[in-house]
């Protein structure tokens, strides 16, 4: 039984894992950092403490403050959220030998897929395909040349801890192979503390489609289908929509049944996501897991109807997922808008502060989840995600159409937002036809200079 829940995050996740909380009959728990006080999770939650200052690593990434606040509010469980200690393996594993129960994988399941060469091992071993690539890390330069050779360029060089993008680095010929490998184990060491990298075939657009599944105690693994994250810009994700407009019945199918495979080789409990690549031809890889609730799990919500949040802490609990494959239905269609507080005409800088009037479009089909209101004042230490937008509808035309209406409908004041940048992303007419490949931001910003950062041209 879990009758109390820590919650170890903030911002719009925290209201979220409360919202389901309190719906559920569980007591609440907020933490907060010293910035965090004037924050709706600490009104809401049943209880709050501070555990630190404002920056992360003092505070909301303090893993023994956490556990020392869990233990004086004498909670069950605690719900890690997304980002900070949700993917820290030795996190859950200190949490499973204090007897509170961790409201996510066991702490085996998330070591085994934070070493991206081992998640891969085991993909190939549940016969999902995977990208052809080397069997595991290579440190010697030359033998990964050897490799490079034999997949063929251009190849990939990424960082064994890292992920989401992070540590990747692109090669297009021997020469540049050499001295790529060399900076990407530099950079690896430096940002990971470990040097550890893999050699990968550059598949070139491809669409980034994820698969939602849901695995209990008991051995039962469903999947809910699948999210089209492909609208990036630098490995932030700013729109995502399920159903891919992409795939084909027969192809989710197939895809369901690699990502429910891989799920069940890695022993998996609770939440995941299994991100894969899919090419023009509609071949598809096994990428990486995620073993977390994701930011954009509310479109697989309005989707098939589920309350993931709430599954999540039934089958913390030991309960049995209460539905089969079979009763799982893509009902409509969803799109979530990432709605940050940055300046896209000052190449997306952070663009915090006191939002002095806010007003958030509603009505039929649309849901918004966020922790702003009038008079906030968003803190400069954090992600810059002020709010999802989430718009379903019968069919995409109608969900698109409807987030025009709600993005048009957003009134924030005293700060800058990206909401006019993806009202023009939602209004265009390729994203409209065809959705994405990975490379639309960048075409689309080519295709509309007037929403080209300016700044931009002087990087890279
Ligand atoms: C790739 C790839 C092409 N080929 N791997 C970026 C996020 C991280 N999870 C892996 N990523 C990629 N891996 C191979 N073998 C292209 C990307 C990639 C990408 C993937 C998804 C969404 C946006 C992207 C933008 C650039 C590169």
């Amino acid at each position: 039984m879990i009758g109390k829940i820590l919650i170890a995050n903030r911002g719009e996740i925290a209201l979220r894992i409360i919202r389901a909380c309190k719906e559920l009959g569980i007591q609440t728990v907020a933490v907060y950092s010293e910035a965090d006080v004037q924050s709706l999770h600490v009104q809401l939650a049943d209880g709050a403490i501070c555990i630190g200052p404002a920056s992360s690593s003092e505070s909301y990434l303090k893993a023994n403050r956490i556990l020392s606040a869990a233990e004086i509010a004498d909670v069950d469980a605690i719900h890690p959220g997304y980002g900070f200690l949700a993917e820290d393996a030795a996190f859950a594993e200190q949490c499973e030998r204090c007897g509170i129960t961790f409201i996510g994988p066991p702490s085996r399941a998330i070591r085994d897929m934070g070493d991206k060469a081992r998640a891969r091992a085991i993909a190939e071993k549940a016969k999902m395909p995977i990208v052809p690539g080397t069997d595991g890390v290579i440190d010697d330069v030359n033998e990964a040349l050897e490799r490079a050779k034999e997949i063929g360029f251009p190849v990939i060089i990424k960082a064994v801890a890292g992920g989401g993008g992070r540590g990747m680095r692109l090669a297009h010929n021997p020469v540049s192979f050499t001295k790529e490998f060399g900076t990407a184990r530099v950079e690896a060491e430096k940002a990971f503390g470990n040097a550890g990298v893999y050699v990968e075939k550059y598949i070139e657009e491809p669409r980034h489609i994820e698969f939602q599944i849901l695995a209990d105690t008991h051995g039962h693994v469903v999947h809910l289908g699948e999210r089209d994250c492909s609208v990036q810009r630098r490995h932030q994700k700013l729109i995502e929509e399920s159903p891919s407009p992409f795939l084909t019945p027969d192809l989710r199918k197939r895809m369901g049944e690699s990502v429910i495979r891989v799920a069940k080789a890695c022993d998996y409990v609770n939440a995941g996501t299994i991100e894969c690549l899919v090419d023009k031809h509609g071949k598809y890889y096994f990428l990486e897991m995620n073993t977390r609730i994701q930011v954009e799990h509310p479109v697989t919500e309005e989707v098939t109807g589920i309350d993931l949040v709430k599954e999540q802490i039934r089958i913390a609990a030991g309960e049995r997922l209460g539905f089969s494959q079979k009763d799982v239905k893509i009902l409509r269609h969803a799109i979530e808008c990432r709605i940050c507080a940055e300046d896209p005409s000052r190449n997306f800088a952070p663009s915090p502060g006191e939002v002095t009037l806010y007003y958030s479009p509603g009505g039929h089909g649309v849901r918004v989840d966020s922790h702003v209101y009038g008079g906030y004042i968003i803190p400069p230490y954090y992600d810059s995600m002020i709010a999802k937008l989430i718009t379903f509808a019968r069919t995409r035309k109608l969900a698109l159409e409807r987030m025009d209406r709600a993005l048009g409908e957003y009134l924030i004041r005293g700060i800058s937002t990206n909401i006019t940048f993806l009202q023009s992303i939602v209004r265009d007419p390729v994203f409209a036809e065809n959705g994405a490949t990975t490379r639309f931001v960048e075409d689309f910003l080519k295709r509309n200079p007037k929403d080209q950062p300016t700044v931009e041209k002087v990087e890279a």
